[in-house]
């Protein structure tokens, strides 16, 4: 039996940059020290997959890069199926890429409902650090402004959690498996 049997498929999606995988990186982490400064980080080539054992979870990060955002809309059924949860970050301090995200969630979702009836949404608002200007957190206004009425018309449940790397306890959180349920409503 593989390893990755019997794991729930957590899929962690949004723009290149978003940082995706600094947070995979920290939950792997057991003795989770605030870093000091963002930790250099190299894009990811399209899927990098990591077991959280104990956890019971697999994480399928997705390169955000265009060419592989394109990818994943063109081969559906090689990336959505089985998928419990659907992570999706959102960079909170990225204006300029504020609305092509707010589409290409959209699209990921629409297939996502497709290939996973039952994937559970959870939308991380992420960068959200400690001394981040207040003044521009209506970034997640503006994003929510273009994805709810979309998310409400299919009745759609979702969770939102504001994140950072440099508050460990909001990435806790985040991926607290038992606490979302509840949430959510299961
Ligand atoms: N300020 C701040 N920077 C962060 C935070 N999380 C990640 N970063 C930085 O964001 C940059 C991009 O991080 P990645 O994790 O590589 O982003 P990604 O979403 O995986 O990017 P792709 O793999 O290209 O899709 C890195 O310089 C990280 O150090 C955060 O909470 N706050
Ligand atoms: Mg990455």
């Amino acid at each position: 039996m593989s390893k990755e049997d019997n794991k729930k498929k957590i899929i962690i999606m949004g723009m290149e940059n978003a940082g995706k995988s600094t947070i995979v990186k920290y939950l792997k982490i057991s003795n989770y020290e605030i870093p000091e400064n963002p930790p250099d980080m190299n894009p990811t080539n399209k899927v990098e997959r990591t077991v959280l054992a104990d956890k019971n979870l697999i994480i399928w990060d997705f390169g955000g890069q265009e060419v592989y955002r394109n990818e994943y809309l063109e081969k559906p059924e090689s990336y959505f199926h089985s998928v419990s949860y659907f992570y999706y970050v959102i960079d909170v301090q990225d204006y300029y890429r504020l609305f092509s995200s707010a589409m290409y969630f959209m699209a990921i979702y629409n297939v996502i409902s497709k290939y996973s009836l039952d994937a559970r949404i959870v939308l991380l608002f992420h960068k959200w650090d400690p001394e981040f200007d207040p003044k521009k957190k209506n970034l997640k206004e503006k994003f929510l402004e273009k994805v709810q009425p979309y998310l409400e018309k299919r009745n759609t449940a979702y969770l939102m959690f504001d994140t950072s790397i440099f508050s460990p306890n909001t990435i806790k959180s985040a991926f607290n498996i038992d606490l979302i349920k509840t949430n959510i409503g299961l």
